[in-house]
């Protein structure tokens, strides 16, 4: 099976990214899974952009499973997003210098998008595995909503499907290290198989 990682650069207010780290590492074969081929990618913090790079990704990998990660500030756990948003609102801009505010990231589209896969189930298997998790329903309003919800909307349109889960995970200085992550992707994608 094809599992597709996904993370993000620095953004404004934000100079380490570590699921930029965490794309570096999973391209360094930092995990193996049996039977399972990794493919490791930076999307864009840019609204316009994270479409067009995810759409591409999707169709030239058609991977059976995406596991997105972006940074979450002020947290200290995992964090499972269950829901996405129709909303782009953020008080900063996107590194192609944008700023949105009250937009809807489809026109049209469904106001929110429920994640299809069972999080609940998912992180008590990381806690049993000793990785902090916690499941979260707000992703913000920035990118790494757009992104969930765009993934989200997606579904229901590609051809072969694919599953999707959107984690954020926190700051390298929060003390969570990035082996912590590494051992929480091992316990999603055995869950997942
Ligand atoms: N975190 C931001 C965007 C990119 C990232 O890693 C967010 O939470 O929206």
């Amino acid at each position: 099976m094809r599992v597709l990682i996904t993370g993000f650069p620095p953004f404004p207010g934000c100079p380490i990214n570590p699921t930029q780290q965490l794309v570096d590492a999973i391209r360094d074969d930092a995990i193996a899974v049996n039977g399972v081929q990794f493919v490791s990618e930076l999307v864009p913090v840019a609204y316009r952009g994270v479409e067009e790079v995810f759409d591409r990704l999707i169709s030239e990998i058609q991977p059976s499973l995406v596991l997105a990660f972006g940074v979450g500030r002020h947290q200290s756990t995992l964090r499972l997003e269950t829901l996405g948003v129709n909303l782009d609102d953020a008080s900063i801009q996107d590194n192609a210098s944008e700023l949105r505010q009250n937009k809807p990231i489809v026109k049209d589209g469904p106001s929110e998008i429920a994640n299809r896969l069972d999080l609940e189930l998912l992180a008590k298997e990381l806690l049993r595995a000793g990785v902090p998790t916690e499941l979260s329903n707000n992703a913000g309003r920035y990118v790494c909503n757009h992104l969930l919800y765009y993934a989200s909307y997606r579904q229901s349109q590609v051809e072969p499907a694919y599953d999707f889960l959107f984690t954020h995970v926190p700051t390298l200085e929060n003390g969570f290290d990035l082996d912590l992550t590494l051992k929480g992707i091992e316990v999603m994608i055995n869950w997942h198989e």
